[in-house]
């Protein structure tokens, strides 16, 4: 069974102003439909095509190259379009679990923004800046570069991501040109927080604290 291509959520110009038609249909449409028949190509034939993706990425270091660029990109970008909503943006309710957790784990909501921004800002070249949670319901952020993640048997730290910020250049070029920053800092306009609570309190089932 291959890997599919998921349909956008949402139409391409959904997020606009913060992330542009333009951007949207080259990054879904280009990027991540090539990722997906990149891994496809890549595990075709081979054991590999009756496990989960995220059973791929799990023991990732004993794959090719092949497989860890794409499969990486073909879970990142699922998930990327999954965090994001015309409807998003601002602090989660404070009725969400994700709140109280972000509040618990980083001080305030604001502590908790400068930390995720400054990892997507500061992660040299193309890459992912990404909250997580351990599987015993703390949070942490971290960056993987390229399409790594924090799935994977090789990240420095690993966890369930529950939020993902693409900073490769192909996510903002056409509109920010070289101002990562500002890029960095309209994505927090469009942050889907129902899909991100819901996330976490999957990765926590059994061990949630808050
Ligand atoms: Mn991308």
């Amino acid at each position: 069974m291959a890997f599919q291509l998921p349909d956008l959520p949402y139409a391409f110009d959904a997020l606009e102003p913060y992330v542009d038609a333009r951007t949207m249909e080259i990054h879904h449409d280009k990027h991540h439909a090539a990722y997906t028949n990149n891994l496809n190509a890549a595990i075709a034939g081979t054991a590999l095509e009756s496990q989960s993706i995220e059973q791929i990425l799990a023991n990732v270091s004993q794959h090719s190259a092949a497989i860890r660029n794409n499969g990486g990109g073909y879970y990142n970008h699922n998930l990327f379009w999954e965090v994001m909503s015309p409807n998003g943006g601002g602090e989660p309710s404070s009725q969400m679990n994700i709140s109280k957790a972000i509040d618990r784990d980083f001080g305030s909501f604001d502590e908790f923004k400068k930390q995720f921004s400054a990892a997507a800002a500061t992660r040299f070249g193309s890459g992912w800046a990404w909250l997580c949670t351990d599987g015993d319901d703390k949070l942490f952020i971290t960056s993987t570069p390229n399409q790594d993640n924090p799935l994977m048997d090789i990240a420095d730290k690993k966890g369930t991501p529950v939020l993902g910020l693409d900073v490769w250049e192909h996510a903002y070029y056409l509109n920010y040109q070289n101002r990562r920053p500002d890029y960095v800092s309209a994505f927090f306009n469009v942050i889907n927080w129902q899909e991100v609570t819901r996330r976490y309190n999957e990765a926590n089932v059994g061990a949630m604290k808050v």
